[in-house]
């Protein structure tokens, strides 16, 4: 085994004390919810960045609140999947999810940052009430405290994401630019694979637990 394999091994063998989770559609696909631009993504043929806009709401308010309601009933169906309930199970993890389902929580996550608000919150726009989430050109949420972990980061997962959002599609390179090990765990490569030291494919509810059984042993 060379050097590099030698110290690669010993930093795998090294149990990480900081661990941040960046989740994004794919961890709640097994759970019947569809992903933003994966097959069944589309509502009525309209793509996520069309209707989750100010001014796609400000055009058709009905439109956009027809939209998350179909949304809401979805995930009320809904239950964590294996891959969330793996992820719960490593208690001191930061979970930074793009996800707006709430999911992480229900599975018993405790430091869950929801970057991109949450569909069952409200807050008010105008002459209308809007559902709390972030929509494209809009400030994401817990952004210090996300960048804060992200400095204390010994490893990066990222799981179900297809890093096509920004800023959140940078937090790999924030991580790793602070040292941390960083492993993406996705259906496909993702736009952002090459930043990652580690990549493995496949469904997350089949990855997730086997990589948390392997990292908790
Ligand atoms: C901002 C919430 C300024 C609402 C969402 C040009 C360059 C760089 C940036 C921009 C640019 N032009 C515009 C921008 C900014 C823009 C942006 O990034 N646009 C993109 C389209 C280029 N970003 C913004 O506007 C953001 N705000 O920039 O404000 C600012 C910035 C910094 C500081 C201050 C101010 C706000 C973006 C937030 C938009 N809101 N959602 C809602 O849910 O309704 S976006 C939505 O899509 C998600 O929240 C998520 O963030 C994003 C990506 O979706 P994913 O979760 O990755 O899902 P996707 O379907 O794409 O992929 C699923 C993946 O899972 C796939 O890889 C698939 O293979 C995999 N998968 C599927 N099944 C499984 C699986 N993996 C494992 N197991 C399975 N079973």
């Amino acid at each position: 085994m060379s050097f590099l394999e030698q110290a690669l091994e010993a930093i795998r063998r090294t149990k990480p004390r900081n661990v941040v989770f960046f989740t994004g559609a794919g961890v709640s696909a097994e759970s019947g919810i569809p992903t933003f631009r994966g097959a069944g993504g589309l509502w009525r043929n309209f793509r996520a960045e069309d209707l989750a806009t100010p001014a796609a709401f400000a055009r058709d308010p009905e439109l956009v609140l027809e939209w998350y309601e179909w949304r809401r009933g979805l995930i009320r169906a809904a239950e964590p999947n294996a891959a969330h309930q793996a992820i719960a199970r490593m208690a001191d993890a930061v979970v930074v999810t793009q996800n707006v389902d709430g999911l992480h929580a229900r599975a018993g996550s405790r430091n869950v940052i929801e970057l991109h608000g949450n569909i069952f919150r409200e807050r008010p726009s105008g002459a209308h009430m809007r559902p709390d989430v972030v929509w494209f050109g809009e400030m994401p949420y817990g952004m210090d405290d996300i960048f804060a972990a992200l400095r204390e980061a010994d490893l990066f997962v990222s799981i179900g994401t297809s890093g096509a959002v920004y800023p959140a599609a940078g937090f790999v390179q924030a991580a790793a630019a602070n040292g941390a090990r960083t492993l993406e765990l996705n259906l496909v490569p993702s736009e952002g694979t090459r930043w990652f030291h580690e990549a493995r494919h496949g469904r997350a509810g089949e990855l997730v637990p086997g990589w948390v059984d392997e990292l908790l042993a």
